[in-house]
């Protein structure tokens, strides 16, 4: 295993090897399946991809928020090889084992609030998603579920229906599940209000075209990913939770990007003391294995009935055994710490960055956001944010955009990321913005 944390690049990016690759790829993948970055991947430790021409990238992009404790970490492999010659599979739901209990006491420990818990895993963001609606629904006996503006809660039909943009995520795609209903997000860059009325808004809006007994859950990411690392201000979520607690609506906080250390808490919940009825969670949880969890209080989900809630390889003892040494790390190498500490370094030098075309510049621990656009307005610049996006990654450093509006760059670097290699990764992306605004 190359290990060396460094830029190197040995061709263009991507390379002569990729580009054959992408050419296969093209006479054989689904084409509505794309990629960011076409280079082809080899091997990765850390916070470095290495790729099949020899270069290796920085990765401020974390596979979407997935390697929190970094590329093949060694908690994370080791079990799973340790697991994956021991027993492949047996399917939980025809004969169990002990790792799966091991992933659901983790996550009774390590969720917001101090209440008895129950956990189901499944393989996915939305899987975990649709069946933290299926439990809500079931457990209230009430149909609708409230989502948000620049909301993003997975692909499949059901989450579609919950995700707020249209191209490319559901346009043409429909019909839609039904008893979806969509409400204001606090956007502090944009509406500048106060979060408390902005959630008035919402809840009024609910009351008034749905009625709060028809209302199973609100559903919502606390620092919303896709729809452009939106950081609702400061009492939103507590007011939102506030009017769920009161009308018997379940609070379910989609932490799928937000989880496990990224913001600098285990949870980013955990920053306002808001305590949700249901989590789902994903990505982080299993350092890259495909992973995913619906964790509630012990009465809500030891109401459904028997058999109502699995899948073939939810909670597959390798991905489980990936969890327990990626919570493992975590914990040890106190990550949450580390996300803040990268926040800390990477939140006031983009500050600095004197520029029209930046908005806002906002994060929490190791995810950040910058939003982009026309100098002087308040009109989103998706162009400008492609082309420095795009420079980064010419140079090695692989780059995320996100948002509604796809004007925002984010960044989700590895927690584990040498500072020396973020540093780097953060000139290459700070001078990619000095050369594409200064006209
Ligand atoms: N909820 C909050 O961020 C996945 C998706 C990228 P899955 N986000 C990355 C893409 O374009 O598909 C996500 C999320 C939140 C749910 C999901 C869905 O998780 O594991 O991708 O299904």
């Amino acid at each position: 295993m190359t290990t060396a944390q460094a830029r190197v690049l040995r061709t263009e990016i991507p390379g002569p090897n990729s580009r054959e690759l992408q050419r296969r790829r093209a006479a054989t993948v689904a084409g509505g399946v794309s990629s960011v970055l076409p280079v082809y991947i080899t091997e990765a430790a850390g916070g470095v991809l290495h790729d099949v021409d020899g270069n290796s990238l920085i990765d401020l992009g974390s596979g979407i928020a997935v390697t929190n404790v970094g590329n093949a970490a060694p908690e994370v492999v080791e079990p799973v090889r340790r697991q994956v010659a021991e027993f492949t599979h047996t399917c939980f739901m025809v004969t169990p084992y002990e790792n799966y209990l091991q992933v659901c006491e983790e996550l009774a420990a390590l969720t917001p609030g101090d209440h008895e818990k129950r956990s189901a895993l499944f393989n996915s963001g939305a899987e975990a998603v649709e069946n933290a609606v299926k439990i809500a629904r079931r457990a209230t006996g009430r149909p609708a579920i409230v989502a948000f503006d620049h909301a993003y809660h997975g692909r499949t039909n059901l989450t579609m229906a919950l995700t707020a943009k249209s191209v490319p995520y559901k346009h043409g795609f429909g019909p839609f599940a039904p008893e979806v209903y969509r409400v204001p997000m606090s956007y502090p860059a944009r509406d500048g209000r106060p979060g408390e009325q902005v959630a008035r808004e919402a809840i009024e809006r609910i009351d008034k075209q749905l009625g709060a007994d028809q209302v199973a859950a609100v559903l919502i990411e606390p620092i919303q990913g896709e729809g452009g690392f939106i950081e609702p201000a400061p009492g939103f979520l507590p007011a939102i939770a506030k009017w769920c607690a009161d009308n018997g609506v379940l609070f379910i906080a989609d932490e799928i990007q937000t989880g496990f250390c990224r913001t600098g808490a285990w949870f980013a919940c955990d920053h306002e003391n808001v305590v949700p009825d249901l989590i789902t969670t994903a990505k982080g949880i299993a350092g890259g294995l495909p992973l995913a969890a619906v964790t509630g209080h012990a009465d809500l989900m030891d109401a459904m009935p028997p058999s109502s809630l699995g899948g073939t390889y939810g909670g597959n003892p390798i991905a489980c055994a990936g969890a327990l040494g990626a919570i493992h790390a975590m914990r040890e190498r106190d990550l949450a710490g580390a996300a803040r500490a990268i926040g800390d370094l990477v939140l006031p030098r983009l500050r600095a960055l004197a520029t029209g075309a930046i908005l806002d510049v906002r994060g929490r621990g190791a995810m950040i956001g910058i939003e982009f656009v026309k100098p002087g307005t308040t009109e989103p610049d998706p162009e400008l944010t492609a082309k420095i996006a795009k420079t980064c990654h010419a140079r090695g450093v692989v780059i995320l955009t996100c948002g509604t509006y796809g004007n925002v760059i984010r960044l989700l670097p590895p927690l584990v990321i040498d500072h020396a290699l973020l540093t780097e990764g953060l000139e290459v992306l700070e001078e990619a913005i000095r050369e594409h605004t200064s006209s």
